[in-house]
């Protein structure tokens, strides 16, 4: 079968809930895709940054086949011997008394805004029913209906009412707004993406992240850390948040959190937080299974042993760098942080992001707009200093061409 024919199979018997790049992957390793016919891509997504360690990583995926050939679920009515050593490893990792397993990052927001609703009823004695969690204008932090009610984007939210209540919405990176929607007395909480990727990365002012932990503090309100995209060292740190050192209430995980090769999210908090939630009121089928389990251990001890975070850190900085060095009319804006970054398109000629990646993809770089003019470029975190500089050379080659 060729690409045309996976093509034609995906639109016949698959929902059209998106809007592919028309490129059919089969193979992926490290930071490579290849395509049906055996073409080789630099991936530039990271399969929406999860997978950090790059794809199909050695260690990642023996501990997989291991554990798949042995336990895969026993869920949470009894106990299983790779539940405990993940939950004290990962809780010692970030540094949480205790860790809630999830399976996507939904879910795991989702358990984040339960945290903090039951937290605020009995611990801060708010009336029931009455909590408030302030979230951000361009937030994106999934697509369940509680979810998309906190969002701004109709693209998320149009058409699927009516809506969870008890969100206020502020624009980002506005401490004085904050600050303001701070004086209700029912705020439990405020969820923030400590950089916002599907806005079009955006990265906040430096010290707002501290500043407005500070102003939660001050209110006894939560500060909840969505770095399902920028953790796991995709920033330069371990989280974003350790930039301006502020250590989230409740710090929702997921995505690179597994490297990639299954779904697995992470809520922690301290006791005094998590311990709200009593026997029987949260859970999920396969929540903290065997295999989650002793792959999101590998894979965070990859992270270390690899330098991903300090790899981040410096290979952003080369790549921005370089990226400004290509004098494009059509890269009006480059911005990011660690490996995480983005440049926002000018249209030339009716051409514009995605006419762009098209034609990278063309030269051997996969990678794909977020809104209409914002080129999202994430690399998994192995990527070299030379193949930084291949691709650049893609990009620049790509930009001269369109
Ligand atoms: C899509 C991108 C979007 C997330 C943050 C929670 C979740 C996500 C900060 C939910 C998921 C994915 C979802 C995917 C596209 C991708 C994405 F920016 F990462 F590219 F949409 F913003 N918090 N992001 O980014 O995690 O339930 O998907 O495991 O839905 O189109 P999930």
């Amino acid at each position: 079968m060729t690409s045309k024919d996976f093509i034609e199979m995906e639109d016949k018997y698959g929902a059209h809930n998106y809007h592919p790049l028309p490129v059919v992957l089969s193979k992926g390793e490290g930071v490579y895709l290849w395509d049906v016919e055996g073409k080789k891509y630099f991936d530039f997504l990271s399969a929406y940054y999860a997978v950090n360690q790059g794809h199909c990583h050695p260690k990642i995926i023996n501990t997989l086949t291991e554990q798949a050939k042995t336990l895969t679920l026993t869920s949470r009515a009894f106990y299983n011997d790779a539940l405990g050593p993940y939950e004290k490893y990962i809780t010692d990792y970030f540094g949480y008394d205790k860790v809630l397993p999830m399976n996507s990052g939904a879910e795991a927001d989702e358990t984040a805004i339960k945290l903090c609703r039951r937290w605020a009823y009995d611990k801060k004695g708010l009336p029931e029913n009455q909590a408030k969690i302030i979230v951000c204008e361009g937030n994106f932090h999934g697509r369940t209906i509680t979810i998309i009610s906190m969002s701004t984007d109709p693209d998320s939210y149009k058409g699927f009412g009516p809506y969870t209540p008890g969100f206020e919405v502020i624009p980002y990176n506005d401490l004085v707004a904050l600050e303001k929607a701070l004086e209700d007395p029912n705020v439990a909480g405020f969820l923030v993406e400590p950089i916002q990727g599907e806005a079009g990365v955006f990265v906040p002012d430096e010290g707002y992240l501290k500043k407005a932990y500070d102003l939660c503090k001050s209110k006894n309100v939560l500060f909840i850390a969505d770095e399902v995209q920028t953790g796991i060292a995709r920033t330069g740190k371990l989280l974003a948040c350790d930039h301006e050192n502020v250590r989230p209430d409740i710090l929702i995980l997921g995505k690179a959190l597994s490297g990639g090769v299954l779904p697995v999210s992470a809520v922690l908090a301290d006791d005094d937080i998590m311990l709200v939630i009593k026997p029987g009121e949260h859970g999920s089928t396969f929540g903290g299974n065997p295999v989650a389990c002793k792959v999101a251990v590998s894979a965070l001890e990859v992270v270390k042993e690899e330098n991903l975070a300090e790899r981040a850190e410096k290979l952003g900085e080369l790549f921005r760098s370089e990226l400004l060095k290509i004098n494009s009319e059509m890269i009006e804006l480059v911005r990011g942080k660690g490996l995480l970054n983005a440049i926002v398109i000018k249209p030339k000629n009716g051409k514009e992001a995605w006419d762009v990646c098209l034609k990278m993809k063309e030269n051997g770089l996969l990678a794909k707009p977020t809104h209409q003019h914002v080129i999202r470029f994430a690399p998994p975190l192995v990527i070299t200093e030379e193949q930084i500089y291949e691709a650049i050379a893609i990009i620049k080659k790509t930009l001269e061409e369109v």
